[in-house]
């Protein structure tokens, strides 16, 4: 097991529950500050850095990230690859993930075939990750051509998580998108901890510490904030609090 995947999986297996805090190097934020917030998420209890975006992503500028969070806080840097295009080697590990709602054979298969050699030339440690995007009004939705995931039938979402797992996956995304005017309904998590041993990781649209932990409570095991980082990096802290304090 690589060590990224050891690192993740202790925690899941010691019962705490995990926060990601991802980063969208297309959005521009200048080093110094970039630092701060890195350091203070650090302090607050995140537990990895994700890197990555649906538009607009330039390898350099997905490297150059990555090295100020890893020097600034030396917690692991993982690629959340909306294309080919954030692939760095300069981060530790990828989410290698198969969009699995989308309509777009690409995003099914040929985004990893074209990923897979760069992958292991860079050395970068593949997390193999479902990947499920709920709502069609968000820019992820969009570019994946996804078809949307009915909001009250969880059982869907269970055969999709059933899928990932008999395929040999061991993490599942639910994604609600960036910025969606809501998360992903808890029933989904709770069903699919119920019925896998899948490393459950949601996020979209959470901007409270009340959904992060009501998702936790919920089963699941990472919680994913992105946009509340970007505009205010204090209330993210209290959601890594909330989280942790469970
Ligand atoms: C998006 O799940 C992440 O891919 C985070 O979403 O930006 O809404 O926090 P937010």
């Amino acid at each position: 097991m690589g060590r990224v995947s050891k690192y993740l999986r202790e925690k899941v297996e010691r019962g705490e529950k995990l926060h990601f805090t991802l980063i969208d190097p297309a959005k521009k934020i200048d080093h110094s500050q970039l630092e701060k917030i890195a350091l203070g998420l650090y302090e607050a209890g995140t537990d990895a850095f994700l890197i990555g975006g649906s538009i607009g992503v330039a390898p350099e500028d997905a490297g150059e990230i990555a090295d100020v969070l890893k020097k600034t806080t030396g917690l692991p840097v993982i690629i959340f690859p909306g294309n080919i295009n954030c692939l760095t080697p300069r981060a530790d590990a990828v989410l290698f993930m198969v969009l699995m709602n989308s309509l777009e054979p690409y995003y099914l298969m040929q985004a990893q075939v074209q990923a897979a050699p760069l992958v292991r030339r860079y050395g970068l440690e593949a997390l193999p990750t479902g990947y499920i995007v709920f709502y069609g009004d968000t820019s992820v939705a969009h570019v994946g051509r996804i078809q949307p995931i009915p909001p009250d039938k969880p059982e869907l979402g269970l055969a999709y998580a059933l899928a990932a797992e008999m395929m040999g996956y061991q993490y599942l995304y639910l994604e609600a998108g960036s910025g969606a005017s809501r998360p992903v309904p808890e029933a989904f998590p709770s069903i699919i901890k119920k019925h896998t041993s899948l490393i459950l990781i949601v996020g979209g649209g959470i901007r409270s510490p009340e959904t992060a932990r009501s998702l936790t409570r919920a089963g699941a095991d990472v919680i994913v904030t992105g946009t509340i980082v970007e505009e205010d990096y204090e209330k993210a802290s209290n959601i890594i609090r909330a989280i942790k304090s469970r």
